[in-house]
């Protein structure tokens, strides 16, 4: 058995695992019979839990801003999108009220609250964009919170896209933990400190982009993020995994400048991709220009 197939086996598959799954097939074939292409948008962070009834977990900083922008470009780009996000991370289309609700509302005729003017001009076009969607029925929201939820729906929404091969990408941003506890290390109940110190050993989760490309979505267009710290690592890094897994696009970024730039690496050669002064003074999202990226470099694929 090889290393995932074990992890697989030791690690039982989410709640309503059937019903998601339910749901991704009827979904495809929906957008496979109107002939849309399809995109697995993957965002935030796994956790790894400490202890069976979770009390703690190891986190990452992914809070799923590229993966939720990203989502909002592929559907202008016409795709269908299956958007697996970390519960309780940003949302496309929701991320532009979030924070700002409060504010953009005033009290109208008869008490009744309403948006401002200037507020209501902003979001008209992102509500629009986002009612069209939903009539079409183009994005299916599909949550996990756990590192072993996210592998089994990651797994189950390949092998789904599989069958809809060349038309299908996956755009793998979310943020995944290298490291876990295996299930027999789980104690069931709150660690108590009244025990002193507590040691954990995290192993090593296996490389799951192996199975995916080689296995669960072999014709698939496949895009992975590689995300590190150390500027002098990332190309190196990035370009390892290409020849590694031998799929069809890594996106390199660093911490600190990843909503500016983006390094483009294929088996062929490697490109910058950064945001000019006067993009970032009109707001403009790294997010459109890298998806745009894409789409172009997915449309080739499928031709070929
Ligand atoms: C990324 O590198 C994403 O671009 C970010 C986005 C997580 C940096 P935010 O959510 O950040 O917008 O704040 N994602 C992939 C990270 C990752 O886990 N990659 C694995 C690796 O580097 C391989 S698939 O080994």
């Amino acid at each position: 058995m090889d290393d995932w197939e074990k992890y697989f086996a030791e690690h039982p598959a989410p709640a309503h695992h059937a019903v998601a799954c339910e749901e991704m097939k009827a979904f495809c074939q929906k957008h496979v019979n109107e002939k849309r292409n399809i995109a697995l948008v993957t965002s935030g962070g796994t956790t790894v839990p400490l202890e069976r009834n979770t009390v703690r977990f190891v986190d990452n900083f992914s809070a799923g801003t590229r993966g939720a922008a990203s989502t909002e470009y592929f559907l202008n780009h016409g795709y269908a999108v299956i958007f697996l996000h970390r519960d309780e991370s940003i949302r496309p289309f929701f991320r532009h009220l979030n924070s700002r609700v409060l504010d953009a509302l005033q009290e109208g005729p008869g008490g009744l609250l309403q948006l401002s003017p200037a507020h209501s001009a902003q979001i008209r076009p992102i509500w629009q964009n986002y009612q069209m969607v939903r009539a079409e029925g183009r994005l299916l929201w599909l949550t996990f919170t756990s590192l072993s939820d996210y592998l089994w729906l990651l797994r189950s929404a390949t092998q789904c896209l599989q069958q809809h091969a060349p038309k299908a990408l996956l755009y793998l941003a979310a943020a995944v933990s290298d490291f876990y506890i295996p299930q027999d290390k789980i104690p069931e109940h709150k660690i108590q400190s009244s025990s002193g110190p507590h040691t954990v050993t995290l192993q090593i989760v296996p490389k799951m982009l192996s199975p995916l490309v080689s296995i669960w979505g072999p014709e698939l267009f496949v895009v992975s993020f590689k995300l590190e710290t150390d500027e002098k690592k990332l190309i190196e890094k990035a370009t390892g995994a290409l020849q590694k897994y031998k799929h069809d696009l890594v996106i390199g970024n660093l911490l600190h400048t990843r909503r500016e730039e983006v390094t483009f690496v294929t088996e062929k050669s490697s490109s910058l991709l950064r945001l000019m002064e006067h993009q970032k003074a009109e707001k403009i999202e790294i997010e459109k220009l890298i998806v745009e990226e894409v789409c172009n470099r997915h449309r080739k694929y499928i031709k070929y």
